[in-house]
């Protein structure tokens, strides 16, 4: 492993410590920095578009809690919506007002959702979405595609993306064959493998899982009519579709990527942002299917913090804090940074190539086109290391893998991104 120039001995030991009891000393292994071959960051505070570690080192942040924080860290109205909500208890285990007002905000801006269960995690919203898609069409099999992540159920762990494919886990074990056996991994950009898929298997299909835009694969976007065409097939073999907006939703636009490509899924699931940086996520969508529901329905889904007082509070000010002009600022500084750096790219003749989706992003080590995970997997991740290593040296903090996407906070200010632009031009000649 190589050493950062900056001082980092407090995060060194306590990632010794953290290895004593905690699995590869971290409880997600995206944080472990395995990919870049260092050790890992721990993380003491963080303010607006800035974390800073053990070491109090300053980083400005790309990562925002995986994108939850779509306007940085520390935020005064959502610290005070927090600790409003707390000095009234922690948790209920009891419906409350604030669980309306979350759904009437989340639905007010996603129509295709006419229904809204809260859970804590994508993980969970992914897990159900999917439960009620086989119960409501009484099939087994699902499709995923290939260097999309769907949370760590069983059912979408195979050829997933992100920690999957940052590790090169190439599927789970633990995961029984049976259950491996009904998920269905097709290439993302390619409806003729789809179309030819459901003619095969044309009753047995439960739901196509999608991220309308890859996050987890590093960024990568719909090619034409790849989305249209899903919702064409679903209509016409009676599956769900489902889009997992774990990521975009409210993070491309307040609407998500379906409001950007006019497409109406049958289901989606969200996190990150509707929580705001605290345990909250969401799978919603047609009445019809959301009715199955215990306890009105037989699909039995639940949870002891679902819908926490603390939580809601904190998506509430998150989503009431995004403006339209949040978008389009986050768009402006997000097309200055990434054009600057193309433009840097065709100036130097430097191939790495640049793939954005409003203020989500990826640098892909790797000289053509990344329109799906084979052709993410032709990247250099050995140079990646080497670019993140020397970013971070130079302050700033980039997803720690090749596979994953890069988020720009409302909370970055043009001096940051001039300073990237800076580390940029300097990391990558040493690349
Ligand atoms: P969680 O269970 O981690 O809350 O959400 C799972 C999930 C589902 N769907 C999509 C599209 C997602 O991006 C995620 C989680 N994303 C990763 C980042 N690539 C979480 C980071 C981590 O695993 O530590």
């Amino acid at each position: 492993m190589q050493d950062l120039l900056l001082k980092t001995t407090k995060s060194k030991e306590l990632f010794e410590r953290a290895l004593n009891l905690i699995p590869g000393g971290v409880n997600s292994p995206v944080r472990s920095f395995k990919a870049v071959e260092l050790s890992p960051l721990f993380i003491s505070k963080a303010k607006g578009a800035h974390i800073y570690d053990a070491d109090d080192n300053q980083y400005l942040d790309f990562v925002n809690s995986w994108g939850a924080l779509i306007q940085g860290h520390a935020e005064k109205e959502i610290i005070h919506a927090i600790e409003k909500a707390a000095a009234k208890g922690t948790s209920f285990g009891a419906s409350h007002e604030g669980e309306i007002e979350l759904a009437e905000l989340i639905t007010a801006k996603m129509p295709s959702i006419q229904k809204i269960r809260f859970v804590n995690s994508g993980t969970e919203a992914v897990m159900t979405a999917i439960r009620l898609a086989r119960a409501y069409t009484k099939r087994n099999r699902i499709i995923k595609f290939s260097g999309c992540y769907h949370g760590h159920s069983d059912s979408v762990l195979s050829n997933s993306g992100s920690g999957v494919s940052t590790l090169g886990i190439p599927d789970s074990p633990g995961v029984t064959k049976t259950t491996a056996s009904e998920t269905l991994t097709l290439p993302f950009n390619d409806l003729s493998t789809v179309e030819i898929t459901l003619s095969k298997y044309p009753k047995d299909i439960a739901a196509i899982i999608v991220e309308p835009i890859v996050g987890n694969c590093g960024v990568i976007l719909p090619q034409d009519n790849f989305l249209t065409g899903l919702k064409e097939l679903s209509k016409k073999f009676k599956l769900v579709l489902i889009f997992d907006e774990v990521m975009t939703g409210f993070r491309i636009g307040p609407g998500g990527a379906q409001e950007k490509y006019r497409i109406t899924p049958d289901l989606t699931t969200l996190g990150k942002i509707i929580g705001g940086g605290m345990p909250l996520a969401a799978v919603g969508g047609k009445r019809e299917i959301m009715d199955l529901l215990a306890p009105i329905g037989p699909v039995y889904q639940a949870g002891t913090l679902s819908g926490n007082p603390i939580s809601v509070a904190c998506g509430i000010a998150s989503l009431k804090m995004i403006k339209p002009e949040t978008y389009e600022y986050l768009e402006k500084i997000s097309a200055q940074l990434c054009d600057e750096i193309e433009n840097y790219n065709k100036e130097k003749g430097i191939n790495v190539t640049v793939n954005r989706a409003g203020s989500m992003f990826s640098i892909f080590f790797n000289n053509s086109n990344v329109y799906n995970e084979e052709s993410a997997k032709k990247s250099n991740t050995k140079k990646f290391a080497q670019f993140f290593f020397e970013m971070l040296n130079r302050g700033i903090y980039l997803a720690p893998s090749q596979f994953e996407a890069n988020f720009i906070s409302s909370a970055m200010k043009e001096n940051d991104i001039k300073k990237t632009l800076e580390a940029y031009k300097e990391s990558i000649e040493k690349v």
